[in-house]
């Protein structure tokens, strides 16, 4: 998944310091979540991750998908909240940066 281009790309999710954009990051995680939350509980859980990816052209196993519940679940409740996934995507942008950091050259300060 190219989170990255999904989330508005590069220049969208880094200010003009070359840090990340958590207030546009964070609202743009809300969307996604928001489209995740089939049911409307305010959490994800293993079902509905799995779902976001079909969507996405990704068929992951409900297996795959507990365990990355279970990675991104701080408080260990075995769902999914808000603040957790946008901690996540926080997390993802900075490790998709980095890479492209390595392909571009560029140096991004986080
Ligand atoms: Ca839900
Ligand atoms: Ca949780």
């Amino acid at each position: 998944m190219k989170l990255l281009e999904r989330m508005g790309g590069k220049e969208a999710v880094l200010d003009d310091k070359g840090k990340l954009n958590k207030p546009y990051l964070n609202d743009k995680a809300r969307e996604f979540f928001q489209e995740m939350d089939v049911d409307k509980n305010e959490k994800i859980d293993p079902g509905e991750l799995r779902l976001a990816f079909s969507k996405l052209g990704l068929e992951i196993s409900l297996k795959d998908a507990k365990e990355m519940v279970h990675e991104a679940d701080a408080d260990g409740d075995g769902w999914i909240d808000l603040q957790e996934f946008q901690a996540l995507v926080s997390l993802e942008m900075q490790r998709a940066l980095r890479v492209s950091q390595i392909d571009s050259g560029m140096c991004v300060v986080l």
